[in-house]
């Protein structure tokens, strides 16, 4: 039978965290108490990630899957794939939550649970400029492709049928993978529904927002010409 909830977990040189990570997302899993599968997607890492990832699933319902290349995209993508699972909801490694896969389960006749970070009930204890700049990415969302939803990144969860639909037909590699599968779902008319959150993350944050700024811009502005092609 195939289980109740998928659990898609994108990891890349981790081995510091791999382990309490998992265990953590294991256990908000047996807290819910349906039927699940977690997928760890790891690729390009240089460290023992997926060694200690298999290692720390062993006895549980977890499949490690390894890949050459380092791409946060690329990973999700093959994660959603695989996922069986009539919930596929996405995690972080270091941002994952039992109360936000409860919220999953009760969707009643949504399609799409997103955990905004940004609604008014949610708690972001981020750094100023991490808040800023998905404020700051949210209203470029919100002027180039004319959406209203209010986060796309961060804890997500999407019915079969949305991932067996939208899943083949992203393109979007790295991190804006996320972004044009919530945006090609807004536009096929499934229901998305936000639902709060307590950001939190336990770790601080890896990446450069700097760094980001030119490869998101140039990304954003590719996904809106291919969108505006496939109308
Ligand atoms: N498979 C894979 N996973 C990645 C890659 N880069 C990041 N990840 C994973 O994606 C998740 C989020 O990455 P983080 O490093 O926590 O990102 P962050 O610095 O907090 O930045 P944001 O969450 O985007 O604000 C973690 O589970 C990472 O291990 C990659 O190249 N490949
Ligand atoms: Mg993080």
């Amino acid at each position: 039978m195939p289980p109740t909830l998928s659990v898609v977990v994108p990891v890349h040189n981790e081995a510091g965290f791999i382990r309490e990570g998992m265990r953590g997302i294991l256990s908000a899993l047996h807290e819910v108490g349906v039927p699940f599968e977690l997928i760890v997607v790891e690729n390009g890492s240089v460290d023992d990630t997926a060694a200690l990832a298999s290692e720390t699933g062993r006895g549980e319902p977890v499949t490690v899957v390894s890949l050459a290349e380092p791409d946060y995209g690329a990973a999700m993508r093959e994660g959603f794939l695989r996922a069986q699972g009539e919930w596929v909801v996405n995690f972080d490694i270091d941002y994952f939550s039992a109360d936000f896969l409860r919220h999953v389960l009760a969707g009643s006749d949504a399609d799409v649970v997103i955990g905004s970070k940004r609604d008014p009930a949610s708690e972001d204890r981020r750094p100023f400029t991490r808040r800023l700049a998905t404020r700051v990415f949210n209203l470029l969302l919100r002027i180039l492709f004319r959406s209203r939803v209010s986060d796309t990144h961060g804890m997500k969860g999407f019915r079969r049928e949305v991932v067996a639909q939208i899943v083949p037909e992203v393109e979007a590699r790295q991190d804006l993978f996320d972004t044009e599968l919530v945006l090609r779902a807004e536009r096929s008319g499934f229901r998305i529904v936000e639902v709060p959150v307590l950001v939190e993350e336990l770790r601080p944050a890896r990446s450069s927002l700097i760094r980001r700024v030119p490869r998101t811009l140039a990304g954003l502005w590719r996904i809106r010409r291919r969108l505006a092609a496939s109308r």
